[in-house]
């Protein structure tokens, strides 16, 4: 019930039923009525027509004892209760009649005051109402146990050399920063010659400030507290993904909910779990396909999902709906609702029915008949984080995912006898699988195998340890030289080892550089395992060409041609260089304590999640972890 408002001083009751009209007054008694109702809480809603039925309406169907079945309620006792009824019946009429005369008397009450007054109590409920529903919206999540958060810290390294150099990359993310902060704030990405913001399809028309989301948790690490803080104001203000906008469910996984997750790990602050959760809930919309692999966009809006139009007969991408699964075991793990984990586990179920042809798992899957559309493998792009995320699944879990273990173990094992050849002058490369034949191609992207390579040594099947890091080794200096045999000391898109041709590219249409951090992604897994300098030194090279060639005074830009001694710039900024590129960068010339391996493993752009030491905890409704 609404409670009563106080009644007015006399006198000015008259003055006012005299100076609103008749009209007026029923208008307002309307509106009142309506008002009332619809700001009752639901369970009075239901209330009133209910009032003390429980009395004598009993949800039952045993009829033996005598009972009337209506409609699945027993009314007891037809002989002498009868009486008992009427009586019953008699008092709750009396009380519905004194309801309604109380109703009748607050609603008089009312008429006594003005239209203004009665719309200005209206409106105070309503904001009552929204208050109570926003505060509804952000209320804390179930507490789960927090991981073992080790090693969030400084990381400085002793050495004054190694601490300028880091400096130095510092000073590049705060140059990043402070220029999207000036000129793109609030879009998703930057363009750093026009100084404005920038988006592309992947982020359909929204402005989600995916840079702010990608670029937290680096700028956390790198002690930038009050650009975090910034950060942290405008997503808490701001971030909304009821938009209607169509995304790609695979890039605001890993850059926004990735990022988030990390943001919450590493902070605390509870905000960036709820929107991680608000944002997951938008993306399973687009798990309603008939073998439920998920459309590749997704409307954030309608939850309408389809598939990109150049992608092969209809198909959903190996490397996007294969690289939920970290973001996803956090959610379920977080909020206590299996409903995420689920959704992944039941991919990796439906791929492991399925023939590969020579082991491979190809780039393509039809979500409407779960068959594999062309037949075409690669380890670089549409394929790549798939195979990382089995590794890491493996990982995140303390190990005891062993299927993910055995899958990943099994996929580089294909790849290594399919896809992985040495060139005439020496160089391991990973080539692309295409129409029954080898391409001798690779990608930029391809490059962050060295560092997976590497990563999965311990632990690998018959103890091949040593080999897998060989192999991780072999593939660093392979796009090391991809850079080095540049102009611009930077790495082109894509580069072959064909007719003579050794880590280089060809095509004009693969000769740019757009700020990518694989290369020194692999530089730093190797880093942390072999402590050999030359990859410390590889990093500075990569540094030292980046604010060269490509540090404009509105930021830094992708470069056309890495070939060219006066390249031409591409204008865009993107999110991941300051995820990602800087983020392997600085950790490269910091101490192996800052983000241990052991206890963090990082999604595919690099936002560190805590390995979950499930062995002491349950992920609820999850039979693989009880
Ligand atoms: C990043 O968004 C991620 O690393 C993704 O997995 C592939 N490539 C870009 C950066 O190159």
């Amino acid at each position: 019930m609404v409670k009563p408002p106080p009644a007015p001083a006399p006198g000015r009751e008259a003055a006012e039923a005299r100076r609103a009209p008749a009209a007026l007054r029923r208008g307002a008694f309307i509106t009142l009525c309506f008002g009332a109702f619809f700001f009752l809480p639901d369970s009075s809603k239901h209330k009133r027509f209910d009032l003390g039925l429980e009395d004598v309406l009993i949800p039952h169907v045993d009829t033996s004892k005598g009972g009337k079945n209506l409609g699945g309620f027993l009314i007891h006792g037809q002989g002498h209760d009868e009486h008992r009824h009427r009586e019953e019946e008699e008092r709750l009429r009396n009380k519905i009649r004194a309801d309604h005369e109380k109703a009748l008397e607050e609603a008089k009450e009312k008429l006594k005051k003005s239209r203004d007054e009665i719309q200005a109590e209206i409106q105070t409920e309503k904001n009552k109402v929204v208050q109570e529903l926003k505060k509804k919206d952000s209320k804390p999540l179930p507490p789960v146990p927090l991981p073992n958060l080790i090693g969030i810290n400084s990381g400085e390294p002793a050495d004054p050399d190694i601490r300028e150099k880091r400096n130095k990359i510092k000073e590049m993310m705060k140059h990043a920063w402070d220029n999207y902060r000036q000129y793109g704030w609030g879009h998703n990405e930057l363009k750093p010659i026009a100084r404005k913001g920038h988006s592309t399809n992947i982020f359909g028309n929204s402005q989600m400030g995916a840079t702010i989301v990608d670029a937290l948790d680096t700028l956390y690490i790198m002690g930038l507290h009050d650009e975090f803080r910034e950060g942290q104001e405008w997503i808490d203000k701001n971030l909304d993904f009821s938009v209607n906008s169509e995304v790609s469910v695979f890039e605001v996984n890993i850059r926004f909910i990735g990022g988030l997750l990390a943001a919450y790990y590493l902070s605390g602050q509870e905000v960036f779990k709820i929107k991680a959760v608000q944002l997951a809930g938008k993306l399973l919309p687009a798990f309603n396909t008939p073998t439920g692999i998920p459309w590749a966009m997704v409307n954030l809006k309608s939850g309408v999902g389809r598939n990109w139009g150049w992608a092969s007969a209809g198909s959903s991408i190996l490397a996007e709906f294969g690289t939920l699964h970290m973001e996803f075991v956090h959610l379920s793990y977080l909020t206590g609702d299996p409903v995420y984990y689920n959704k992944v586990m039941h991919i990796r179920k439906l791929l492991q029915k399925m023939d590969r042809p020579n082991g491979l798992y190809p780039n393509y899957l039809n979500p409407r008949t779960g068959r594999w559309g062309q037949h075409h493998t690669s380890v670089g792009g549409l394929g790549d984080s798939f195979y990382e995320y089995l590794l890491k699944a493996w990982l995140m879990s303390d190990k005891m995912d062993t299927e993910a273990r055995k899958m990943y173990d099994d996929a580089i094992e294909a790849i290594e006898k399919h896809l992985i050849r040495k060139s005439n002058g020496g160089l391991t490369f990973i080539g692309e699988w295409k129409n029954g034949h080898l391409e001798r191609k690779m990608g930029h992207l391809t490059c962050f195998a060295g560092g997976m390579f590497a990563l999965g040594a311990d632990g690998s099947r018959d103890d091949k340890a040593g080999h897998y890091l060989q192999l991780g080794a072999e593939i660093a200096h392979t796009c090391h030289e991809s850079y080095d045999r540049t102009t611009l000391k930077l790495g082109p898109e894509a580069f072959k080892f064909d007719g003579g041709v050794e880590a280089v590219a060809v095509r004009q249409n693969e000769k740019y550089y757009i700020l990518r951090p694989e290369v020194i992604e692999t530089y730093w897994y190797m880093w942390r395992f072999t402590h050999d300098p030359k990859y410390r030194q590889w990093g500075w090279e990569a540094t030292q060409a980046i604010d060269k060639y490509c540090r404009v005074s509105g930021g830094f830009s992708g470069v056309k041609d890495v070939y060219s001694s006066s390249p031409t710039y591409d204008d865009v900024q993107q999110s991941f260089f300051l995820a990602e590129t800087l983020k392997y960068l600085y950790l490269l010339f910091s101490n192996d304590d800052l983000l241990p391996l052991d206890n963090w493993v990082f999604n595919t752009e690099a936002h560190p999640l805590p390995v979950l030491h499930l062995a002491n905890t349950t992920l609820s409704g999850n039979p693989a972890y009880r």
